[in-house]
């Protein structure tokens, strides 16, 4: 077993510390953020995901999955914010109200630091009013949402609502993601983009920011 599938594997077993010292060594050993992330931590928390669908494992062990994954993230993170890049934009993050899954969105959260986007984070279970009053106090333009539940991405729609009541549709703009979530959801709730990854999640906010 190579050393990314052994992250897999330990994140499967909810295995923090043995996720860490993989991590780091996978680090050491000069293999690439993206490929950490992706064939490493992701990876796991795929088979963890169909194993919970299955109900072969229960909301304990995709907890403890969940903190490992967390440990992996907080080892790559210094590698993917590089410190002193002058602000070019800020944006007001958070999960949909209800959803408390923040794992994608802090990863997304890091990656925009990472290109020198200014990010106030809220954390999860965020409803529409805060997003919308914390992007007024602050002069944010861009208001970035994430859901995981079916359930909870139509609260994504009432941001955008709320934004509109008040008149501030095209001055604070709006970008949705999330794995339930698809460009057609995007367009349809008339959010002003949708992010597939963290990564084009960067790209789609430097759009709206007017700095791609
Ligand atoms: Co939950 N959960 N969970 N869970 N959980 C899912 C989402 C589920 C698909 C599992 C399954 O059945 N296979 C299922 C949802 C089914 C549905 O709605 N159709 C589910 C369920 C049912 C539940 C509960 C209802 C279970 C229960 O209580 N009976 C409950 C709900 C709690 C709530 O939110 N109110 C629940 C709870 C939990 C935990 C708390 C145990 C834990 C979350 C811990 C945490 O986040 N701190 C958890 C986890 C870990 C998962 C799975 C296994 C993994 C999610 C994850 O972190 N993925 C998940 C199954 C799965 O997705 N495979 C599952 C890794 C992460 C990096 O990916 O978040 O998709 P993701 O982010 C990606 C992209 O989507 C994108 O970029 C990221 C990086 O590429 N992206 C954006 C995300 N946000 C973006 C925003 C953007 C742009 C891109 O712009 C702003």
């Amino acid at each position: 077993m190579d050393i990314l599938q052994e992250i897999g594997a330990s994140l499967r077993k909810g295995d923090d510390n043995r996720v860490a010292e993989l991590t780091r060594q996978a680090i050491d050993a000069g293999m690439g953020v993206g490929a950490i992330l992706d064939d490493g931590l992701i990876g796991g928390m795929n088979v963890v995901g169909d194993l919970f669908r299955r109900h072969e494992i229960f909301l304990p062990e995709v907890l403890l999955a969940a903190r490992a994954m967390q440990k992996g993230i907080d080892l790559l993170k210094p590698l993917m914010i590089e410190e002193g890049i002058p602000a070019v934009g800020k944006v007001v993050i958070g999960t949909a109200q209800g959803d408390l899954h923040d794992i994608g969105k802090n990863l997304v959260g890091i990656m925009l630091k990472g290109a020198g986007i200014e990010v106030i984070d809220l954390g999860n279970d965020v409803s529409a009013e805060r997003f919308v009053d914390t992007a007024v106090e602050a002069g944010a333009p861009v208001i970035g949402i994430s859901a995981l539940l079916t359930t909870t991405m139509s609260s994504m729609k009432g941001v955008v609502d709320l934004l509109r009541e008040r008149g501030l549709n095209g001055k604070i703009r709006t970008i949705i993601g999330g794995a339930p979530v698809s460009k057609d959801f995007a367009d349809e709730i008339g959010a002003d983009a949708y992010g597939y990854d963290a990564a084009n999640a960067v790209d789609q906010v430097k759009a709206l920011l007017g700095v791609a």
